[in-house]
């Protein structure tokens, strides 16, 4: 048997928590020969049906479990202690009437702990991937709180948004949601953000060539991926979570697995200042990885239409920054 990896989910009690760690821990996620042990973080008052999860992955004897460790957040370090991976998924959800500020700064004082911890204790290897809302800020707080952590190794997750954009496609088309590629989520996760249709390929044609609507392309199509979020609790009375759980699976095979030539994944990473976009801004890109690190895909053509939505998620992302700007 390999080393075990370790791997740190906050808010391991919530919706999103219950519907990945059993996935994680069944070997789903880095394969049936690599032991797992998941380190759980969560609030106090979450402790008890955090052991009640605890419980059930025990119950599935799962081969690949070699543990589980659990921490509260008044022990951060003891949480992230030399783990590979850190998929922050806890935070304090949206109340009624709260404006998206508020929760920006609500979640922001979680993330400079979650930075500092990272860097204090964390595996030298460690990624870490955010889940939690506002997802590009909170990984930017956090981030920019573990300056000894390399800038390559923090995502935000847009890979929800990317995967909802491919079914969009894949059913319009009328072909199965693998003949989708290069569905690029730009900019921030949140309802500004750009579904780029233009750089899509179906079938290995300009999607643009295959869906002759164009005025779905740009309206309907991209207001739905953006409301999308919004959609699922109208229909279903809670947020999406084992959509989101599986969007994260897929972000983190993606981190891991080479990306297959000409194939591209949506991620939020640091910028560098490709396609115009503020260097150190967590912004969506198209990224290709060589399991290790990732590299910004370039030569995504924006025309137009393109370059305005992309200028208007970013002018966001910007505005954001400096919302939180004593945070950094
Ligand atoms: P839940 O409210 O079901 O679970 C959140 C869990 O986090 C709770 O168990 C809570 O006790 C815990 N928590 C709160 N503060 C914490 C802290 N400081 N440290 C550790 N844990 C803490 O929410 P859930 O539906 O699981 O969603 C979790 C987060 O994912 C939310 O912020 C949500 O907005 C965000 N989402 C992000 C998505 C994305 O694509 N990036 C999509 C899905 C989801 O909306």
């Amino acid at each position: 048997m390999k080393t075990p990896i370790r791997v740190a989910v906050t808010g391991a009690a919530g919706q999103i928590g219950y519907a990945l760690v059993f996935r994680i821990a069944s070997g789903q996620v880095f394969g049936p020969d690599q032991p797992v042990i998941l380190h759980f973080v969560e609030i106090p008052p979450a402790l008890g049906a955090l052991d009640g999860v605890h419980m059930e992955l025990d119950d599935c004897a799962f081969p690949t479990l070699a543990g589980v460790v659990k921490a509260d957040t008044d022990h951060l370090n003891d949480g992230f202690r030399d783990c590979n991976f850190v998929l922050c998924v806890g935070s304090v959800p949206r109340g009624k009437g709260m404006e998206r500020g508020d929760l920006i700064k609500i979640n922001g004082p979680i993330f400079t702990n979650t930075g500092k911890a990272i860097q204090e204790a964390a595996a030298s290897d460690v990624r870490v991937v955010v889940v939690g809302n506002p997802c590009n800020t909170n990984c930017l707080i956090a981030m920019n709180n573990a300056k000894d952590v390399p800038s390559d190794r923090w995502y935000a997750m847009t890979m929800l948004d990317q995967n909802r954009a491919t079914s969009q496609l894949a059913n319009k088309a009328g072909v199965a949601v693998a003949d989708v590629q290069n569905m690029t989520i730009w900019g921030n996760h949140s309802a500004t953000q750009y579904p780029d249709f233009f750089n899509a390929k179906i079938g290995g044609k300009a999607a643009t060539d295959v869906i002759s609507d164009h005025d779905w392309l740009k309206g309907d199509f991209i207001s739905t991926v953006q409301k999308r979020g919004a959609a699922i609790i109208e229909a279903r009375g809670a947020s999406s979570a084992a959509s989101a759980a599986n969007a994260l699976i897929d972000n983190v095979k993606a981190i891991v697995t080479p990306t297959p030539a000409g194939e591209t994944f949506s991620a939020a990473v640091c910028s560098d200042g490709s396609y115009g976009v503020d260097e150190g801004l967590i912004s969506s890109f198209p990224l290709t990885s060589d399991g290790k690190t990732w590299k910004i895909a370039q030569g995504f053509d924006h025309n137009e239409f393109a370059k305005a939505k992309l200028d208007a998620t970013v002018a966001e992302l910007r505005g954001e920054r400096e919302t939180v700007a004593d945070l950094l």
